[in-house]
């Protein structure tokens, strides 16, 4: 399962074998290119210190290198087959997974890949200015990075759609290049992949939320009975956590500058000293988590009922579940309004599966929310600190779009929603000030004086080290 790098497109799927194919991707190729030309990152460099996928395995996948980020070696790489591979759920449960697409099954799964596939360069696109503000080489490095990988992850789906879903996977293929995000005509897919992501705390929450839901996504589609979007996830996967490495991280440094400077002037309105307020911060968590809750579809869902029982989409970690792995009997308690109460239901395990992921999604955020605190407690701010919002708040999608829910739970009227907002969500001044923040910070070693220096360098470089040269 060695990765081939003497090919145009480096891939492990033995491309030179499938000239029809070979030459569909190849023509694809100056699409992607064009597309990362124009949507990719806007700032102009002369290299990056990358690393780029060798293997699959589970040790030395990466190499560590200066790569000017046009010639970056996108390419298709798969997680090693296991040839006993069988069914884990659903209601083809114990039979082996699929090399070939079925035909009853064709369009589920076509659909699934180009949502998928949908978020990839929709990312790379809200976060093309960025590198323009980065807060140090270290922060530009990690956003190039984070770029690269997205792209890859769109060639992950774009090679799904060619290999195995014809004349119209070709199509879709294409039309993922030709919607972009936030725009009139043809936006994204997704309502997440729309909003914008103007400044770095809106970048680390991205990163911390809204990848973290891909982490989720991506962990559902590893269980696909359609084995080579198992194996694609499954190596996406491996990249996906430095992403999210890249938003714990950076939320931790902001946390620890922002403590820091309450601390030494003795109050919570830092914005003057530079810092960004812990109220801002919370504001601007509650964005990104109540959006990134919203890509989870609704609460309750015939669509992911029958991806679940047609084996296209399982449970997040379903072989460690213990149950029967198909759920026709199963409930699950789920949170719904019931006029002006929020009150909790048993329906049916089936439709609720998406309230099933959501629910591991929120114990994982949580974490970060914990972490967070101990950094703020460590550097000796007490008190209540950051926390997640209720799930209800400021939805769009599922059982709690259209309601008025406060972050602490209460259903509110239109007047005290109004009337709340400024305090909960970032306002136009929060913005305006952390936009007043962004100045880059291209001097190695240096950092941004709104967040702390990270702890480490990368792959083992010291900090000062010339991560992006210019
Ligand atoms: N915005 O039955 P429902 C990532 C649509 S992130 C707009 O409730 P379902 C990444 C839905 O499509 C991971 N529309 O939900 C992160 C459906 O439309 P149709 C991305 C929405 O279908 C950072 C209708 O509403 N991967 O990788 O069970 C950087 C009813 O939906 C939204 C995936 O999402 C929304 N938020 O679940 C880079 C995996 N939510 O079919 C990358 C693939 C729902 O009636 N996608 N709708 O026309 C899926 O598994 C599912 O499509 C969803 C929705 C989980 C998104
Ligand atoms: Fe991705
Ligand atoms: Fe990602």
């Amino acid at each position: 399962m060695s990765i081939d790098y003497t090919e145009r497109i480096p891939n492990n799927v033995d491309l030179a074998d499938d000239r029809r194919l070979q030459r569909a991707l190849e023509s694809w190729q100056p699409a992607f290119l064009q597309w990362w030309g124009e949507t990719g990152p806007a700032l102009p460099t002369q290299d990056v210190y990358l690393r780029t996928a060798v293997a699959v395995g589970r040790q030395g996948w990466a190499s560590f290198a200066r790569v000017k980020l046009p010639e970056y070696r996108w390419g298709i790489f798969l997680a090693e087959r296991d040839p006993g591979r069988r069914i884990a759920f659903g209601q083809h449960k114990g039979e082996p997974v699929w090399q070939q697409v079925p035909g009853e099954h064709r369009a589920s799964l076509q659909r699934l890949i180009v949502v998928q596939g949908d978020t990839e360069p929709a990312s790379v696109e809200q976060q093309r200015r960025l590198g323009l503000t980065a807060p140090s080489l270290y922060d530009l490095r990690n956003l190039f990075q984070v770029n690269v990988e997205e792209g890859r992850h769109l060639w992950a789906m774009v090679y799904l759609l060619h290999a195995h879903f014809g004349r119209a996977g070709r199509d879709e293929a294409e039309a993922l290049l030709l919607r972009n995000s936030g725009s009139e005509d043809s936006p994204r897919i997704l309502g997440a992949f729309n909003e914008e992501t103007p400044d770095w705390l809106s970048f680390f929450m991205f990163t911390y939320f809204t990848d973290r839901d891909g982490k989720y996504q991506l962990g559902t589609l590893k269980e696909s009975a359609f084995d080579p979007l198992s194996r694609t996830c499954e190596f996406m996967l491996k990249e996906e956590a430095h992403h999210m490495f890249v938003g714990t991280t950076g939320v931790d440094r902001v946390a620890e500058r922002t403590a820091e400077l309450m601390r030494i002037h003795d109050t919570g309105d830092i914005a003057p000293f530079g810092g960004i307020p812990l109220a801002v911060i919370q504001k601007y968590l509650n964005f990104h988590y109540s959006v990134s809750l919203d890509l989870f579809g609704g609460e309750t869902s015939t669509n992911v009922a029958n991806y679940f029982t047609s084996g296209l989409k399982g449970r997040w970690q379903e072989e460690r579940r213990d149950d029967d792995h198909v759920l026709t009997e199963a409930v699950t308690p789920v949170q719904q309004l019931d006029g002006g109460a929020i009150v909790e239901v048993d329906l049916p395990a089936l439709t609720a599966l998406n309230h099933d992921l959501r629910t591991q999604y929120i114990a994982d955020c949580q974490t970060g929310i914990t972490r967070w605190n101990r950094i703020l407690a460590s550097n000796g701010i007490s008190g209540p600190g950051l926390y997640l919002p209720h799930v209800g708040f400021n939805r769009r999608v599922g059982l709690f779009a259209g309601c008025h829910i406060t972050p602490d739970g209460r259903v509110v009227d239109e007047a005290s929603w109004a009337a709340g907002r400024a305090s909960w969500l970032p306002t136009a001044a929060d913005k305006a000030h952390v936009e007043s923040l962004m100045r880059p910070v291209y001097e190695p070693g240096k950092i941004a004086a709104w967040l702390a220096p990270p702890r480490n360098g990368i792959n083992g470089q010291p900090l000062d080290y010339e991560y992006v040269r210019f």
